[in-house]
């Protein structure tokens, strides 16, 4: 164990691995993105904008808008198998270890970005996160050495403020919430650290550690990334207001678990359907008459 990435990791929220992951593991990864990804004509399910939709470049040929569940894309098996050959690495979960007392670690959710797509300032912990909070640490690994004029990723030290921005307003919105996030990074620009990464070098961050990008200054830059999310295999996944029960699949020895499908007609309308019960008030009536159904039939909800 080494005590100095742990102290900074505990003290700050964040610490860097320099060079952690080989060239040659992530040069497959590459490789297989341009031929497989870049090039396909199918819709891909995007963590950028909670939608499936096709690729679009930008006018310097970088996909606009990222990907989520990279690890676990069955149509393109060959682009995820090189991909878990860094999410479910060794040299990840040897990083991990260092930083935590625990065995091993399950993979919650991963993202490509190819273009910068200029992430608002966040916590994890609102979307994703251990119960009890606090325990699920994201991996940002460079695919290529990322140039300041690219729009860096930028993480806030945790160590001196209580950087808690819902506690004191139960049942604030998911706007309020980002807005009172992005006052504070406004007025502390003097926190703002957007470390100049290299190929390889990965950030590891704690859920409440605020993070987020830069504006890009030159276009003709990528920003070639993979982040990865992981919780401490003995914990329960969740995030600051609930539980949530999920399907782990063993993948490379590492237990990983995938959101959202990937695109077909059907999983496009599914989602659809689900989001908008899940957005509107038909929800509460139908979950209402849900429950009286169970509990007429003697049986109680999960
Ligand atoms: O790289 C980015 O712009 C955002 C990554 C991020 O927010 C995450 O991994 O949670």
């Amino acid at each position: 164990m080494n005590s100095n990435e742990r102290e900074q990791y505990e003290q700050q929220g964040y610490v860097i691995f320099k060079n952690l992951i080989p060239g040659s593991l992530i040069q497959s990864v590459l490789t297989h993105y341009h031929q497989d990804i870049v090039e396909s004509s199918r819709p891909f399910f995007r963590q950028s904008t909670y939608s499936y939709s096709k690729n679009e470049l930008t006018e310097f040929g970088y996909v606009k808008e990222s990907f989520l569940d990279i690890h676990d894309y069955h149509n393109y098996p060959e682009f995820s198998q090189h991909v878990r050959s860094i999410v479910c690495s060794a040299e990840i979960q040897s990083a991990l270890k260092q930083i935590f007392d625990n065995e091993s670690f399950n993979l919650v959710q991963s993202m490509m970005f190819d273009a910068n797509t200029g992430t608002f300032p966040h916590q994890e912990w609102w979307y994703l996160d251990t119960i009890p909070n606090g325990h699920l640490t994201i991996a940002w690994i460079a695919l290529e050495d990322i140039d300041e004029r690219a729009g860096r990723f930028y993480v806030i030290p945790t160590d001196a403020d209580n950087l808690d921005f819902h506690s004191d307003r139960p049942g604030i919105s998911h706007e309020e919430w980002l807005k009172r996030i992005k006052n504070y990074v406004d007025s502390h620009p003097e926190k703002i650290d957007a470390p100049a990464l290299k190929q390889g070098d990965v950030l590891l961050l704690n859920s409440r550690t605020i993070h987020g990008s830069l504006p890009t200054i030159d276009p003709t830059f990528s920003r070639k990334s993979i982040t990865a999310h992981y919780i401490p295999a003995h914990y329960q996944f969740g995030n600051l207001f609930k539980q949530k029960p999920i399907a782990y699949k063993k993948m490379d020895d590492v237990l990983c678990y995938s959101a959202h499908p990937e695109y077909s007609l059907l999983n496009q309308l599914n989602f659809k359907a689900n989001w908008f019960l899940r957005s509107s008030k038909l929800l509460k009536p139908i979950r209402e008459l849900k429950a009286s159904l169970l509990q007429a039939s003697g049986r109680s909800e999960k």
